[in-house]
């Protein structure tokens, strides 16, 4: 382990966006998404077909999460029985209601990631001190996130199709230009501004193996660390990168041994927002019936106050 390079020093020279947006930004690239890129991407709808992207929450299925976290819990606290019992609230006119609660991880389901939520070397996003995180993250929290909403061109990259397989194998891995070569297999382009939706089958594994297969050797597939890549991204103007795996990149940079190297090159130092865990197979079939890989895509996590994520159920248009 004494060998192991640090986060900082593999990202000693990499690209930020800090300051790009003014000293109080807390959104970084989705700055990006402005007035026009909108209506831009209001032209992607086609057919007026909807999906939405939320894995089911609180699913006695289970609920795909990151290791040593747990999926929520929905406790019923009134239901009809309570009125059989003679103890439901009475209403003026007889009506009866169930009512219940929720316990829940903020990054237990498809979620976004707060600008706040990772970082090395004692500052977050924008240069903000890490110790604005104690106790809630007074800023960059997912809360700015919320009031400003995502909205934009999404395309699907299903890289799982592109390689012939049901869902990548654990740690495989895939590059920028991999995105590109399965963009164009597609019959699409990305363009600059695109919110990229990368289907790997991860999430489907999920509710298709044991828990045991699923966690025993977790090291998920996806997007791997290079300064190209980065860079890439960098001059895309990527403001929100969405995959169905649960961290968006694979667990650890087989070549540095850095666990999660991309949320800090990607989202401490561009501010590019992460969004995880999401369900793409039901897009990912209609876009291969229908060969349109783009579209209108629209998300609000919820405003929870400075929480470092939240649950969110995106919806695409086609
Ligand atoms: C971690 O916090 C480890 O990952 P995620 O971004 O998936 O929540």
């Amino acid at each position: 382990m004494d060998d192991q390079i640090s986060v900082g020093d593999l990202l000693r020279d990499a690209p930020r966006n800090w300051g790009k947006w003014g000293p109080e930004d807390e959104v970084g690239s989705l700055n990006y998404l402005t007035p026009e890129v909108v209506v831009a991407a209001a032209g992607s709808i086609k057919s007026g077909k909807t999906f939405t992207l939320q894995v089911k929450m609180a699913n006695p299925a289970g609920d795909p999460v990151w290791p040593g976290r747990s999926g929520a819990v929905r406790t019923t606290v009134i239901d009809e029985g309570h009125y059989l019992a003679g103890k439901g609230p009475q209403f003026a006119g007889g009506a009866h209601y169930a009512d219940d609660y929720m316990t829940c991880f903020l990054q237990g389901s498809t979620q976004y990631d707060a600008l706040g939520h990772v970082w090395y070397d004692d500052q977050i996003w924008n240069g903000y001190d890490a110790k604005t995180t104690i106790g809630g993250l007074a800023k960059a929290s997912v809360c700015a996130i919320a009031e400003k909403g995502v909205v934009g061109r999404g395309i699907l990259l299903d890289m799982a199709r592109f390689r012939n397989k049901e869902c990548l194998d654990v740690a495989e891995t895939f590059t920028h230009d991999d995105l590109q070569a399965c963009a164009k297999a597609q019959g699409v382009e990305i363009q600059p501004r695109d919110i990229l939706i990368i289907r790997t089958g991860w999430i489907a594994k999920f509710y298709k193996v044991s828990r045991e297969e699923f966690y025993g050797n977790f090291v998920e597939p996806g997007l791997t660390y290079s300064p190209a890549l980065v860079q890439w991204f960098h001059d895309m103007e990527i403001p929100n990168l969405v995959t169905d795996t649960i961290a968006n990149e694979v667990t650890t940079d087989p070549v540095s041994g850095v666990t999660l190297p991309l949320h800090n090159a990607l989202m401490r130092n561009l501010g590019v927002t992460l969004t995880e865990i999401a369900w793409l197979d039901d897009l990912a079939a209609d876009c291969a019936a229908d060969g349109q890989y783009t579209f209108l895509y629209v998300a609000a996590p919820l405003k929870v106050v400075q929480a470092t994520g939240s649950p969110v159920n995106p919806v695409v248009i086609k």
